[in-house]
Order: structure tokens, then C-alpha cells, then sequence
């Protein structure tokens, strides 16, 4: 069953952790950049309507999403970040690489959290075309950055 019709930022707010003393970091891939910024005004806004000041919101850029893993690092070993998201879009069929972007990226995000002990959120679209990116991104699907900021407010009440 696809998810053609389905907003898929609709997610269950109960039990959420205090996040009034929480500091995030938002590393925001540049590649299809009109894609990644809606990510990050999704993210941003959920971390501010549940209660994240805007002072403890970090934002940093990297050029790719391929970058995405070293920027997460860069953030997860500062002692007062407590929880990291990384945004970008990888769309297929612009390129072959996107395979390859895509795994190294889960991969190295994966490890930085694990190594670092703390959320690091894989918030990166894989799309087959700007249009479905665009769904995910503020659209008929809601939005990524949206559910990777409230998967963040989640992991922490875990850690
Ligand atoms: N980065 C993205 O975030 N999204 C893309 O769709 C994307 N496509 C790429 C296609 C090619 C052929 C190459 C070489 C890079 C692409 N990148 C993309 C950039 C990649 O994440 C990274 O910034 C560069 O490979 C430099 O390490």
C-alpha cells in the first residue's frame, strides 16, 4: 500500500519530554537547496511549538548530504548539544550517485549517534523527482523536517 494519500507528519504528541533546556543542531545540506530550507522551517518550527528556545537551536550548513555525517560530528561531540538533526535531499535519477549518498549518509549518521551517545536524526529525502520532494517538504505529504525535529523531542526523552 503506498502512501500516495497519507500525510505522513502526523505523529502522536504524548509524553513528550520538557525541551526548554535542550540545544539542538540542524545541519542543512545546500544541494536542492528550496527543498532542504522547507526542511529546515518544518524542523525549526517544531522544535519552537514544543518548547525549544530559538538561542539553543544551532544551524549549520554543509554543501551536500553527503556532508551531512561530518557536520553531524562536528555538533554531537559539543558537549552541550544534546540532540542533532541532519536535512537534505538526494533526488533519484538526477544521479546514479544517489545510492551511494544515501547509504553512506544513514551509515554515517548512524555511527556518529552511536559513537556519541545521542539522537543524530536521519531528516534526508530520497524522492524519485522534485515534485515528491516537494510533497515531503511543506506539501501534500507534510513534512520531513517537521517529523525529524519531533523524532529528536522523542530520543531525548530516552537519554
Ligand atoms: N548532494 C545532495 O544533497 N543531493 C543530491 O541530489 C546530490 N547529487 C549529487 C550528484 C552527483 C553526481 C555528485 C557528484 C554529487 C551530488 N551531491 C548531492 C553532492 C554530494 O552530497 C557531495 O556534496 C559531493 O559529492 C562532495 O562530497
Amino acid at each position: 500500500m503506498s502512501s500516495a494519500d497519507k500525510n505522513l507528519s502526523v505523529f502522536s504528541t504524548d509524553g513528550l519530554p520538557d525541551i526548554s533546556q535542550a540545544t539542538f543542531a540542524i545541519v542543512v545540506a545546500e544541494w536542492n537547496h528550496e527543498i532542504t530550507e522547507k526542511l529546515f522551517e518544518g524542523a525549526h518550527a517544531t522544535l519552537i511549538r514544543y518548547g525549544a528556545k530559538p538561542e539553543n537551536i544551532i544551524r549549520a550548513n554543509v554543501p551536500g548530504s553527503y556532508e551531512l555525517s561530518f557536520g553531524a560530528q562536528v555538533f554531537a561531540r559539543k558537549i552541550e548539544v544534546d540532540a542533532v538533526i541532519a536535512l537534505g535531499c538526494v533526488i533519484q535519477g538526477e544521479t546514479k550517485h544517489n545510492d551511494y549518498i544515501n547509504h553512506a549518509v544513514a551509515h554515517g549518521l548512524t555511527q556518529v549517534s552511536l559513537t556519541y551517545h545521542k539522537p543524530v536524526i536521519f531528516g534526508v529525502l530520497t524522492p524519485n523527482s522534485q515534485e515528491q520532494a516537494l510533497d515531503r517538504a511543506g506539501g501534500k505529504h507534510g513534512n520531513k523536517g517537521d517529523e525529524a525535529a519531533m523524532t529528536a523531542i522523542k530520543m531525548l526523552s530516552l537519554v
